[in-house]
């Protein structure tokens, strides 16, 4: 009898405990969905539902489209970066600030411009077999040279130069034969050739400025932004820039002109003041995991240098083709669309090296396209250690960069059911296996021995119904290792937390990695001094921040990765933990509007590595 009651009790106490497991797990899941907050703003705030509708019915196709192409050219494709014997390494189209060229000479590079080889034909066909769905040319950069027929001021391509076409004429029938949209780069704010445009300090003052500013704007940004708006046909997207000094009352009224006579027209954040219909991404880094609940772009240069500049032919100046395609894949996963920029040369041409990269963007487009065009982000919380994902309804596609050691792939978190698994190239179906635990669901999928496509072997799996996932992190039960990305903790600086599947018990070593900086940006590492205190099932760690290691991983930004090892853990049970970051700032921009800072940890992901 007494035995009988003891078995009860035994059985009352596991149901106990498994309950209240269970509402743990539960609590800890619940806890997690609380999004990530990301500091993001610049673009116009639609407060009702209608405007909200007009703006996704007029951003449709660029939401779509997913990869433009970006040209900078103009009369700085003349001096090819050089002038009077000195030279810029920077940005070509800087040249006249740069090397701090007066207006008077500045303005014979126009009639020196005569781009024999341009053939808007050719270039728009380029962007199409490159699976571009947009061009954006500079139809005025800083310079403040129209490149096409302005009426506004003699100081444009048709007038000022030999060549006397209208690039932008030519651009607009063949984007219209060949369906795709043209887009106008318009530097509204920057203007060295006007008094009354913003930057040029060495032929005017800042009093000259002061005093011919709101004629700059009413005489030749506005006027010029009509005639855009009125000559050229339907035009998809204003791409406008650094807005250093432009006074709210003219970026409102640019857009307001702009949405008067194009009303499906869309305009980037950079116009300024917190208007625009999507958000430019910053361009020397981009985010590295998805940005939710608003339009972004990132832009990105094939090499130094926007415009056209000779000094930079040297290989080492120009972007590895595996990184810009796997930066489509990660755009993508992220949410975004990626803007690629090429500056052709004088005469017309695409420097060989630009050519290059689009053949391969070309073929990898024509087999993969379709994980890509009108694909979604990513449906899982966190990033994969070897790619990417994108997705589309009843379809999920694995962009794979690193080819996995063991020719073995895993998924973690996917709840639907799989029906297959195939390389998209050569329609090559894959052995799979899924496991039926809810909690952590695990595809595993074999993989051919070497990867057909060294940059991205695109993995398209069908699903029955709608992506699915996991809120958490999950183990994975392959390799023991389980990541938990730096933006997956929630909270407070100084206070975060974040979910986590362990399906193994045992002892595990930790592992920080971080983001250095951004390209182009100073080499200190904004982590490192940084103490605090990580805690799991009330076992407590210090953590103090030192570079353990440092390494590049050039498809996932262009940062290097610093990597911080802080001893080991026991867990003793499997299941769903809330693991806790005391006293650490992370950073939270993404490098998106002005209000984005360059303090905190750049947290790539927190790592547990079974060893025991
Ligand atoms: O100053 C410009 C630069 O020349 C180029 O046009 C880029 C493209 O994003 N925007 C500015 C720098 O942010």
């Amino acid at each position: 009898m007494k035995m009988q009651i003891l078995k009860y009790v035994a059985i009352l106490l596991l149901i106990i405990g498994s309950l209240s497991c269970e509402s743990q797990e539960k609590k800890v899941e619940k806890d997690n969905l609380a999004l990530f907050k990301y500091e993001h703003e610049g673009v116009t705030q639609f407060d009702t539902q209608e405007e909200k509708d007009a703006h996704s019915e007029r951003i449709g196709w660029w939401r779509d489209a997913k990869l433009g192409l970006f040209l900078h050219w103009g009369i700085y494709s003349v001096p090819e970066g050089s002038w009077n014997g000195k030279k810029t390494m920077g940005n070509g189209e800087w040249v006249m600030n740069s090397l701090k060229i007066p207006v008077k000479e500045y303005e014979k590079f126009a009639s020196q411009f005569n781009p024999k080889d341009f053939d808007a034909e050719a270039w728009v066909k380029l962007a199409k077999k490159s699976g571009a769905g947009y061009i954006a040319i500079t139809a005025k950069h800083h310079d403040g040279f129209a490149m096409y027929h302005s009426k506004v001021s003699k100081y444009n391509v048709v007038d000022a130069t030999p060549f006397q076409r209208d690039p932008m004429k030519e651009l607009a029938e063949a984007c219209r034969k060949y369906d795709v949209k043209l887009c106008f780069y318009y530097s509204q704010d920057i203007d060295w050739h006007h008094p009354g445009g913003y930057g040029n300090n060495w032929d005017y003052t800042e009093e000259d400025f002061k005093a011919n500013v709101d004629k700059y704007y009413r005489e030749k940004c506005i006027p010029q932004i009509k005639e855009l708006c009125t000559n050229y046909g339907d035009i998809g997207a204003f791409w406008f820039d650094t807005p250093r000094s432009i006074a709210k009352h003219w970026s409102t009224k640019i857009y307001d002109v702009i949405r008067e006579l194009q009303p499906n027209c869309i305009m980037n954040s950079r116009l300024g003041n917190d208007t625009g219909d999507y958000l430019i991404a910053g361009e020397r880094g981009f985010p590295s995991w998805k940005v939710p609940g608003v339009d972004w772009e990132h832009c990105q240069t094939i090499n130094r240098s926007w415009g056209y500049n000779a000094n930079l032919e040297d290989e080492k100046h120009w972007l590895p083709k595996d990184m810009l395609l796997r930066n489509l894949a990660c755009m993508t996963s992220y949410g975004g669309n990626y803007l690629l920029n090429i500056g052709p040369d004088k005469n017309g041409n695409f420097p060989e090296k630009a050519l290059n990269v689009f053949s391969e963007f070309e073929s990898w487009m024509d087999v993969n396209r379709e994980s890509i065009y009108k694909a979604s982000e990513t449906p899982f919380p966190q990033g994969q250690p070897w790619g990417a994902v994108t997705s589309k309804e009843g379809k999920i596609f694995l962009h794979v960069f690193e080819w996995p050691k063991n020719n073995t792939l895993v998924l973690s978190g996917l709840k639907n059911k799989v029906t297959s698994v195939k390389i998209k190239k050569g329609d090559l179906k894959l052995n799979f296996v899924q496991n039926k635990n809810k909690k952590t669901p695990q595809l595993t999928i074999t993989l051919p021995t070497t990867a057909p496509n060294k940059i991205n072997t695109m993995i398209e799996l069908e699903i029955d119904g709608n992506a699915e996932v996991s809120s958490y992190a999950i183990q994975n039960s392959v390799t023991g290792q389980l990541s938990i990305d730096g933006h997956l903790f929630n909270g407070e600086d100084g206070k975060l937390q974040a979910a986590a599947y362990f399906n193994q018990e045992g002892t595990y070593k930790i592992e920080v990695h971080s983001l250095q900086n951004f390209w182009g940006g100073s080499d200190s590492w904004t982590g490192g001094n940084q103490e605090g205190t990580l805690t799991i099932n009330e076992k407590s760690i210090d953590l103090k921040f030192k570079a353990d290691s440092i390494y590049k991983k050039r498809w996932f930004s262009y940062s290097p990765i610093v990597k911080s090892e802080f001893g080991e853990i026991n867990i003793k049970k499997q299941g769903l933990k809330t693991v806790f970051i005391d006293g650490i700032d992370l950073y939270r921009g993404v490098n998106m509007g002005p209000k984005y800072h360059r303090k905190g940890l750049k947290l790539h992901y927190l790592r547990f590595i079974k060893i025991d």
